[in-house]
């Protein structure tokens, strides 16, 4: 493999060993992030080199325009109603529940339609992504539609998350391929992350939340000596 050091080594690993997983014939979910660029490059290569058939929904554009550029073939939810595996990355993957906070990346709402659709999710990640609680270094995403997002915003703090609405690099707010905003909500450890996601999606502004509190079949993670551990939920 060689040429990657630190983080993106880690996520590189992870990635190929998902990809590893990937049969002839499988209809694919596809992430979005830095750790999913290179689980598409991979299975780009299997397509090329191996003559792999597979057909992949896309979480995000930039994902989306990552496939075609590398042949893989994409479809939709018009033609399948269900996908074989879906393959995503996180921000943060918490020890022995394999519960997640997604959505630094903007994609939260694709991504959580695609891993509902899926019969298996597995999650690639770097080794800085696994906690010991949600909410330990990353900030929960919250997409909400734009009408009325200063009267949402004050819903999420009541809750106290501490919201921040999410800009791009232009200072502007970033819009999400959706169409709508994103709130990062500071909250902490999360003590009952499944209490606050409900109350989360209680709110009539709301459109999806970054917690991803199941499904997940396994977690494969980067080490730093180059291997790869595969986590399953125990908890
Ligand atoms: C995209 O919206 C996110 O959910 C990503 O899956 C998550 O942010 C992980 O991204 P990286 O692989 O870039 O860390």
């Amino acid at each position: 493999m060689g040429g990657l050091s630190g983080a993106d080594g880690q996520k590189r690993a992870a990635a190929e060993a998902a990809v590893a997983l990937v049969e002839d014939g499988m209809l694919l979910g596809l992430g979005t992030g830095s750790t999913m660029v290179f689980a598409v490059d991979a299975l780009g290569r299997r397509v090329r080199e191996q003559g792999l058939r597979v057909r992949g929904v896309a979480t995000s554009v930039r994902t989306e325009e990552q496939a075609r550029a590398l042949g893989i073939p994409l479809t939709d939810f018009a033609s399948v109603s269900a996908l074989d595996l879906a393959i995503d990355g996180a921000d943060e993957v918490e020890a022995g529940t394999l519960r997640l906070i997604k959505g630094l990346g903007g994609a939260l709402l694709r991504e959580k339609i695609v891993a509902e659709a899926a019969r298996r999710f597995v999650v690639v990640a770097d080794a800085g992504k696994v906690v010991a609680r949600l909410g330990e270094r990353a900030p929960v995403p919250v997409e909400v539609v734009r009408f009325g997002h200063e009267v949402t915003a004050r819903r999420l703090s009541e809750l106290g998350g501490a919201p921040v609405l999410r800009s791009g690099s232009d200072k502007a707010p970033f819009v999400t391929d959706n169409g709508n905003l994103i709130y990062d909500c500071h909250t902490g450890p999360v003590a009952d992350a499944r209490a606050f996601g409900a109350a989360l999606k209680g709110i009539a502004g709301v459109v999806e939340s970054g917690l991803f509190l199941d499904g997940v079949e396994q977690a494969i993670i980067g080490e730093s000596d180059g291997s790869v551990r595969v986590l399953r939920p125990s908890l």
